[in-house]
Order: C-alpha cells, then sequence, then structure tokens
C-alpha cells in the first residue's frame, strides 16, 4: 500500500517525506525535481510494544507503509506521463499544506491553505476529466462497431463521473455501486483516491494547542468532513529537530512543547486509517508481531496475510484483544479464565486481536 506525498512548490513534501522514512539520501538524489523519492516508514504500535514487553520476543515486527514523494503539483506537471504514472500508483494522498510563516520561503500569495487545497483540488479534477474524455471519445467508436453490455455500463458510468467533475466535485464524492467500483478501478484517477491534508504549521511555544486547533483555524474543516477527506496538522521543524534525537531526548523535548507523542507518529496512524488498514497481531517468545489487512477482513482471509497455508488448511483461530492478554498475562491464563475465543473462518477479524492460527497440514 503505498501514499503519495503531494503539494504545492516549497511547502515541506521532502522534509516530510524524509522525516516519515528516516532516509538519508544524499542531495544529489533529490536534484532532479521529477525524480520520484519512495520510501518505507515502520507503523508505531504502542499495543505491540506493550505485548512485546510481555513475550520479551527475539524478533519484534511491525507492519509498515511506503511513501511516494513527487515534484511539486501543477497542470504542468500532470501532463508529464511520468510524474502521473507514479501518482496513479499510489492508493491514497497526502497533500501538504503551507500554513508556516518563514519569509525566506516564497509562496505563492498569502498563506492560505484552503485556497490551495481547492488550486490542487481542481488540478486533479481537470486530469481526470481530460482521462475521460479521451476514454468516452474510444468507447464512442467502439460502440458503433460493437455494443456489447460492458463497453455501454463503462460508457454510462464514465458519463455520470464526467458530469459530477464538472460540478467541481472529485471523484472521491462520488457513490458507485460496488460492480461501478470495480469498473472506474482500473482508471487509477486522482481524485478519487483518498485524500489526508496536513497542515504544515510554524513552530510556537504552545504548540500542542496550536496543533490541535489548526484545522479549524485553517478552516479546513468542512474539507476535511467530506466522504474519503481527513485533515491533521504536524510541525515540520519540530518533527525533523525530533527525528536526529536520541528517544530518551525526544520524549523531554515533547513535553517542553505540551506535546505527548511525536506528529509523525500520528500521520502515519493516520495513513493507515486512511488506507483503510487495520492490524492484528501474533505474539509468542519467538516473535511478536503486528499483521496489516484491510478492515472487515474474514479470519481465514487474515490467516493468509501471515502465511499461504494457514489460509489453506485454516481451521479456527484462538483470538483474543490485545488488552485482555495483557490483563491475564498469558494464553493460558486466558484459556483458563474462557476469555480465549475460537472463532471460525468467518470472524471479521478486529483492530487488535492476538491470533494463533490453527490448521490441518
Ligand atoms: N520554516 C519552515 N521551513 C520549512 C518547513 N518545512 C520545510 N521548510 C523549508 O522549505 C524549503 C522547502 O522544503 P522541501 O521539503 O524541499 O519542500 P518541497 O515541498 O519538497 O519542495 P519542492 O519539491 O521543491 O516543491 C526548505 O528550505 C525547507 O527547509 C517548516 O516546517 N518550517
Ligand atoms: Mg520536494
Amino acid at each position: 500500500m503505498k501514499t503519495g506525498i503531494i503539494g504545492l512548490p516549497q511547502v515541506g513534501k521532502t522534509s516530510l517525506f524524509r522525516i516519515l522514512t528516516r532516509t538519508h539520501f544524499d542531495e544529489q538524489a533529490f536534484s532532479n525535481p521529477r525524480e520520484a523519492h519512495i520510501g518505507v516508514a515502520k507503523v508505531p504500535d504502542a499495543r505491540l510494544d506493550k505485548l512485546a514487553a510481555l513475550y520479551n520476543p527475539k524478533k519484534l515486527t511491525h507492519t509498515s507503509v511506503e511513501y511516494v514523494d513527487v515534484g511539486a503539483i501543477g497542470q504542468e506537471a500532470l501532463k508529464e506521463s511520468g510524474y502521473i504514472g507514479h501518482l496513479r500508483n499510489v492508493d491514497a494522498l497526502i497533500h501538504v499544506l503551507r500554513a508556516f510563516e518563514d519569509d525566506a520561503i516564497p509562496h505563492v500569495g498569502p498563506i492560505d491553505p484552503l485556497r490551495d487545497v481547492k488550486n490542487v483540488e481542481f488540478d486533479l479534477m481537470v486530469s481526470d476529466l481530460g482521462q475521460i474524455e479521451k476514454r468516452l471519445e474510444r468507447l464512442s467508436k467502439d460502440l458503433k462497431k460493437m455494443r456489447t453490455p460492458e463497453l455501454e455500463k463503462e460508457n454510462e458510468l464514465l458519463i455520470k463521473a464526467k458530469a459530477h467533475l464538472e460540478t467541481e466535485k472529485p471523484l472521491r464524492e462520488l457513490e458507485m455501486t460496488p460492480e461501478d467500483e470495480k469498473r472506474i478501478r482500473g482508471f487509477m484517477f486522482l481524485s478519487e483516491k483518498p485524500i489526508l491534508y496536513v497542515l504544515n504549521v510554524s513552530e510556537t511555544t504552545e504548540l500542542s494547542k496550536a496543533l490541535e486547533e489548526a484545522v479549524t483555524n485553517f478552516k479546513l474543516n468542512e474539507v476535511a468532513s467530506r466522504l474519503n477527506a481527513g485533515a491533521t496538522a504536524i510541525c515540520g521543524k519540530v518533527e525533523a529537530e525530533l527525528s536526529e534525537m536520541p528517544d530518551e531526548d525526544a520524549a523531554d523535548f515533547l513535553s517542553s512543547y505540551g506535546l505527548q507523542e511525536s506528529g509523525l507518529t500520528r500521520l502515519i496512524r493516520k495513513t493507515y486509517e486512511l488506507l483503510g488498514l487495520i492490524s492484528f497481531f501474533t505474539a509468542g517468545e519467538d516473535e511478536c508481531r503486528a499483521w496489516q489487512i484491510p478492515a472487515h477482513t474474514r479470519a481465514q482471509q487474515a490467516a493468509g496475510a501471515i502465511h499461504s497455508d494457514l489460509e489453506k488448511h485454516f481451521i479456527r483461530a484462538e483470538t483474543i484483544r490485545w488488552d485482555q492478554l495483557l490483563e491475564v498475562g498469558s494464553e493460558a491464563n486466558a484459556r483458563a479464565k474462557g476469555t480465549l475465543r475460537l472463532e471460525g473462518k468467518d470472524y471479521i477479524v478486529q483492530d487488535g486481536d492476538v491470533m494463533h492460527i490453527r490448521h490441518s497440514g
């Protein structure tokens, strides 16, 4: 699962990418503005850390998400096949918005994140519209030669999508039947991808308050409440300093700003939600591990995330919520107390379940 980092020029996309993925490229790698940077971020999970404290495993494995940092967005960039190709391939978007004051870093006009949201959204929609028009032209030719039900349905769907875009609404706000969703997936439309608006705010002494109130203060509540959208705030400058510190110092540094966790942790967690992912755990002395699955996955498919054999030969999943397991101290105790559940293949796995898959063969 990949998340693309987009935004206007010089808003802090690459700085954010670097601290998210803790990648230390040499400057050379960043010299070509059209080159995409791809990196992986470990998904922090305090629940998994607590399980690890109980089991003291030889190995501890978190889940991860991939980020792609592309150059500044704009109608010109969106005409380049390399640029657009990178963006089409992501599953969700993070839109970084300039909200920090710094006269040394130029920005088009005054600081106005809501205006920037609208402008970039517009560019995404124009790009999708262009693609739809091309496909519709092709379809009208094909339909003259041969009318098949599938072509007609596609034609109908694209006409609907076009009308929707023409009212200046992104495709992520278009409600579709599951069949149409499947049909539209192949186009990888940009305005269809779930989006998280990230305000990059100035450093202040009362940063905790500033971050909490940023979405409201910069008037993003409305756009963030729309279908498949969300918003959060981060202070890139503070995060950059944090990422250079040893963990002990980081905790002190955070509390000096009145913060409990790094904005990065929050941002990665939000990305996870945006992608519609949840985690279940396997725990033991050898390894404690988080596994990522889409929300609403059945137990048998979830077992497949661990190994395809476990899915094939699935019998039952011994299941317990992570905090219940911590409370009783071991799976054996949980079994004795009756809190360890035996779930069948159709059980919908919940975020934070600890599972032990029983299988034949
Ligand atoms: N004051 C301040 N400056 C920042 C912040 N984040 C980034 N910058 C500065 O803004 C400039 C641009 O940062 P980048 O991270 O390269 O921005 P970008 O969005 O990747 O830029 P392009 O890829 O060129 O569009 C750099 O000089 C950064 O040091 C921030 O939170 N506060
Ligand atoms: Mg950049």
